[in-house]
């Protein structure tokens, strides 16, 4: 079954945790980023996990040593996956597998940005970033729904390991990218929207039906 991972990124406890309960039938994780985490606190991580698994999007990018810090904090506070950039190399994406080893949790893999500077520098090595992730043991990658063609490659080069696609909706991507891809991250497509329970039923349909 395909997946769809709620991207919460509203700024305040109360309205993420309502919005979470809201949908909570309707999606298989809530992705927790920065705007979230930096003005409710990283507690949060714990009120979310209780509602569904959470994915710490802090798209870890350091040393191997600061690297490891950021994703111990996550994995105590429940996380069930961490997202970590793949230009930063293996040292630094073996410790960020180490950590989540210790807590059986998950490490999805960042190879190029959805966003059109993600074909600036990262769509040169991404299909690098793929292999490395898959030489590491990484459980998954973030890949770009808004460039099938690329996705479609990061695909091959991926073998079997688990793709989530952000990008669909406000970025432009589609629902198309499930050809490819084991799951889709949508933010404000459903958080922004009047009604976002009619919204995620709308993308779960959508999801059933590809
Ligand atoms: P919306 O554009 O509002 O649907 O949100 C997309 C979410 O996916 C945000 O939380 C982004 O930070 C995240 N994201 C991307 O948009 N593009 C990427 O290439 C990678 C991510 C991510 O790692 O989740």
């Amino acid at each position: 079954m395909k997946k769809l991972v709620l991207a919460l990124d509203v700024m305040d406890a109360e309205r993420a945790v309502n919005l979470a309960k809201e949908v909570s039938d309707l999606i298989d994780a809530i992705k927790v980023n920065y705007p979230l985490v930096l003005s409710a606190g990283v507690e949060i991580i714990e009120r979310l996990a209780e509602i569904r698994p959470v994915i710490a999007d802090f798209k870890i990018a350091d040393i191997p040593y600061t690297s490891s810090l950021i994703a111990r904090i996550a994995f105590e506070k429940g996380t069930s996956a961490v997202i970590v950039h793949g230009f930063t190399g293996s040292d630094t994406v073996r410790a960020v597998v180490e950590v989540a080893e210790e807590h059986e949790g998950k490490v999805y893999v960042v190879t190029e940005l959805s966003s059109p500077g993600g074909e600036e520098f990262m769509s040169r090595v991404s299909l690098k970033i793929v292999e490395m992730a898959r030489r590491l043991g990484c459980h998954g990658l973030i890949a770009p729904s808004t460039r099938i063609d690329r996705l479609a490659e990061i695909r091959r080069a991926a073998n079997n390991m688990e793709i989530l696609c952000p990008g669909i909706g406000a970025q432009g991507g589609s629902v198309e990218a499930l050809k490819y891809a084991d799951g889709i991250i949508v933010g404000r497509g459903i958080y922004a929207a009047d009604d976002p329970r009619k919204e995620a039923k709308r993308y779960r349909n959508m999801i059933e039906n590809v």
